[in-house]
């Protein structure tokens, strides 16, 4: 369902939990995270439209899909701040996390990786659970030039998977320019080289986010094919917290017209903006101090992985 200020207080909250996480860096307190500023309406449009029993399998850029498909804000930053209380124990991290209880089974530091990944996930899911899932696989545009994304298209095409593939495509590859890596005007040819269909949207309006995803998942899901969504997006923070921008003030500024969060910020009631505004900001300031109150892990984590091992386990 549209809800607005919904969307407007997830958005919101990615972002700052992010500008929190960004000062836990640059202070040595968080490692080498990979943000989301500019992208959120992607993440939170898209998880919105997926059923709650839908997969999502993601890159390396993964804290707004996790919050997005459900992770509780306590054990994500646990885990981001590498603690206990984290849905891996605070072992994965950022680039390493999953939760399965939320259905978000796999992310990925190895670029392009996420997609073979997802269609084997999509293939279990038709072929061995034989559920009414779909597979919702984040990446960015980048990782399209990487030959595991061509595989997964290749593979998810001919066994006919449900395979919902979100490009978040911001025209980067960390602090390179698309003419660099990317030689077709846009991914959905890429999609169209395997008889894919695509389509190309921009990805700062979160309800046109919504609104595709909720139309194009049901055709996967029905008819059983795979479908790319080219979301037209801008980053607005560096790559990585270790690396500052290559672009310009200037740049960057211009960029920011873009931003997607006043943009439907201006859509909504002064008072109830400003109340959910409000409220995300407490509600972020307790959980970065609940973190950092937590400790870090120790060698008690190591029967509970064992544990959670062998419930990963496929048993005949
Ligand atoms: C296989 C592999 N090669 C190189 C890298 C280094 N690397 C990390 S992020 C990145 C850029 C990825 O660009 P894109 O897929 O567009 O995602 P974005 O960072 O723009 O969200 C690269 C090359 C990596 N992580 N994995
Ligand atoms: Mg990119």
């Amino acid at each position: 369902m549209v809800d607005e200020l919904d969307f407007y207080r997830k958005m919101l909250t990615i972002r700052l939990l992010e500008t929190e996480l960004q000062k836990l860096c640059l202070a040595g307190l968080a490692g080498d995270l990979h943000f989301n500023k500019g992208q959120e309406a992607i993440s939170v449009g898209t998880c919105a439209a997926l059923a709650p029993e839908d997969y999502i399998v993601t890159h390396h850029r993964t804290i707004a899909q996790t919050y997005s498909k459900g992770t509780e804000l306590k054990p994500l930053v646990a885990e981001i701040l590498g603690r206990k209380g984290g849905t891996n124990n605070g072992l994965a991290g950022e680039m390493h996390f999953n939760n399965p209880a939320a259905r978000h089974l796999f992310s990925f530091q190895l670029v392009g990786t996420c997609v073979p990944v997802a269609a084997g996930v999509a293939w279990a899911v038709k072929n061995y659970l034989r559920e009414p899932q779909i597979v919702g696989c984040f990446f960015g545009d980048g990782s399209t030039s990487n030959a595991q994304f061509h595989e997964g298209l290749n593979i998810a095409s001919l066994k006919k998977l449900p395979l919902l593939l979100i490009c978040e495509n911001n025209g980067l590859a960390g602090n390179i320019r698309k003419a660099t890596y990317l030689p077709t005007d846009s991914v959905t040819e890429r999609a169209s080289a395997y008889g894919i269909e695509s389509c190309r949207i921009d990805g700062n309006d979160v309800l046109s986010v919504y609104k595709t995803v909720e139309e194009v998942s049901r055709k996967v899901r029905e008819e059983s094919h795979p479908y790319l969504i080219e979301m037209m997006t801008t980053r607005l923070c560096w790559h990585k917290q270790g690396q500052p921008d290559a672009r310009s003030d200037e740049e960057l500024q211009e960029l920011a017209k873009l931003d997607p969060i006043p943009r439907l910020g201006r859509r909504l009631a002064d008072r109830a903006r400003e109340r959910v505004e409000a409220e995300v900001n407490q509600e972020v300031q307790d959980v970065i101090r609940y973190g950092l109150s937590l400790k870090y892990p120790d060698e008690s984590v190591i029967p509970q992985l064992q544990a959670y091992l062998e419930t990963m386990a496929v048993k005949d």
